[in-house]
């Protein structure tokens, strides 16, 4: 195969009103890692689903509390406890805040994702499931949202059942209506796909699952980043994600619930701060959130998730949800530029992840040749096997985006696809 892409003037469509809803480059030098060369090269981050770079506000926020302020939390009368207790909760009023929750209460700080989705199951799923039971999840969850379920399943004897899509990737809804039924306890489903970024119709789903009174759990954990969230508007009873994903440290991330249902769930893990008190024959656990937030947190982690979520907010969330749109539907115009890449993922509802496929080269030699070139993207199954399956392929190659992304940053990647056809032929 030797054709080549068309060039960075041919007409891919610039949708200059989404484009310029932000500037790129200004915003880049909030983020010191993007100044940089890799192998010879300037750094091209498109690994944003897998994390994001953290702006400097948020590196700073971090700091400053090990500098300043670092005690533990809930704990002391002394000013720097209360300094940290401040600023840590603080941050879950910001958690709050982003994600329209009705009150503070109803977030949990969890390690991230993976942690929420497992919380949900284990607690929700132990005190409400039954053998027989079913919970329905979608044939695009990443493996957070499948395997805290079977291993559930084969404790307790529930049946995961799963809602297809189409070769789009996008669900067919009215496989999911012949699904949910009386034995249906729960709808775990992924808002926006990080191995195609089909964004779920969420309202939609709420609407049939409440109408059969069957809860529903969202997995934000790349819808969060890059639009605005608001779990009021979405109607759901749980959502997760993770604050490295938005800009903020790895090993932090919010669960929230509405406060009805995990006021009478069990608690997750035991220990220091989610009791009231404790006897050697009684323990009474703690209000919320505390209940659910066992021993010492990761105090920094929330105060640099809450200056992540600042600094989120003082772009907006709209302006980068509407330049993430431009520019994905740029990247995805000049990738259909190029023989022999196909393209995973064409929903009509999309955020921004060019997941492709290239029967030329195994998707790992790709990665290899674009990382030569300072692109950094995901090659693999992105934790998403059943969707791989689904397409018959292994892999894919994946670019994901940021709004500190630009439009030169794609044509760096159709640039190195160039090389990879000239490589691979
Ligand atoms: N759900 C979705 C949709 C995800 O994309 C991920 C991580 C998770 C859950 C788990 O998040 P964690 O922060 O608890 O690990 N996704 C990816 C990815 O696409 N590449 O690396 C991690």
């Amino acid at each position: 195969m030797t054709t080549r892409s068309r060039g960075p003037n041919a007409d891919v469509g610039l949708r200059a009103d989404g484009l310029s809803a932000i500037d790129p480059n200004k915003l880049r030098d909030d983020f010191p890692i993007l100044h940089q060369e890799v192998n010879g090269r300037p750094l091209v981050y498109l690994d944003n689903a897998a994390t994001t770079q953290k702006p400097r506000a948020v590196i700073d926020a971090i700091s400053n509390y090990y500098l300043l302020n670092n005690a533990n939390v809930h704990r002391g009368v002394h000013t720097l406890s209360q300094r940290a207790t401040d600023d840590y909760e603080a941050a879950r009023e910001s958690v709050r805040r982003f994600i329209n929750a009705p009150s503070a209460d109803e977030v949990i700080y969890v390690r991230g994702t993976t942690e929420g989705l497992n919380l949900v199951a284990s607690s929700y799923g132990r005190k409400y499931f039954s053998a027989g039971d079913e919970v329905i999840i979608t044939g695009m969850e990443h493996h957070s949202n499948i395997v805290p379920w079977q291993i559930l399943g084969k404790e307790i004897g529930i049946k995961l059942r799963v809602v297809p899509f189409n070769d789009d990737g996008e669900l067919l809804m009215d496989e999911f209506e012949s699904i949910l039924n009386d034995r249906t306890r729960m709808v775990s489903v992924v808002h926006q796909s990080n191995a195609l970024g089909t964004i779920n119709p969420i309202n939609a789903i709420v609407e049939l699952a409440h109408a059969r009174g069957v809860p529903v759990m969202v997995d934000a954990a790349q819808s969060v980043p890059h639009m605005p969230v608001d779990v009021q508007g979405l109607g759901a009873d749980f959502l997760a994600f993770s604050g490295h994903k938005l800009y903020g440290p790895t090993g932090i991330g919010a669960l929230w619930g509405r406060a009805e249902l995990l006021n009478d769930m069990p608690p997750y893990q035991s220990g220091g701060e989610m009791i009231r008190s404790v006897t050697f024959e009684e323990t009474i656990y703690n209000t919320l959130p505390h209940k659910f937030e066992a021993g010492t947190p990761d105090i920094a982690g929330a105060i640099g998730l809450g200056a992540a979520i600042e600094y989120l907010e003082s772009i907006g969330m709209e302006r980068i949800a509407a330049y993430e749109q431009a520019l994905l539907k740029y990247g995805e115009e000049r990738l259909r530029g190029i023989e022999g890449v196909r393209l995973i993922g064409s929903a009509q509802e999309k955020g921004g992840i060019l997941s492709f496929y290239m029967d030329a080269a195994h998707p790992h030699d790709i990665g290899t040749i674009l990382d030569a070139q300072g692109i950094a993207v995901r090659t693999g199954h992105h934790c998403a096997q059943p969707v791989m399956a689904r397409y018959g392929i292994p892999a894919t190659v994946r670019a994901s985006l940021a709004f500190y992304n630009n439009t030169d940053d794609i044509d760096a990647l159709v640039k190195a696809i160039d090389r990879v056809i000239e490589v691979f032929g």
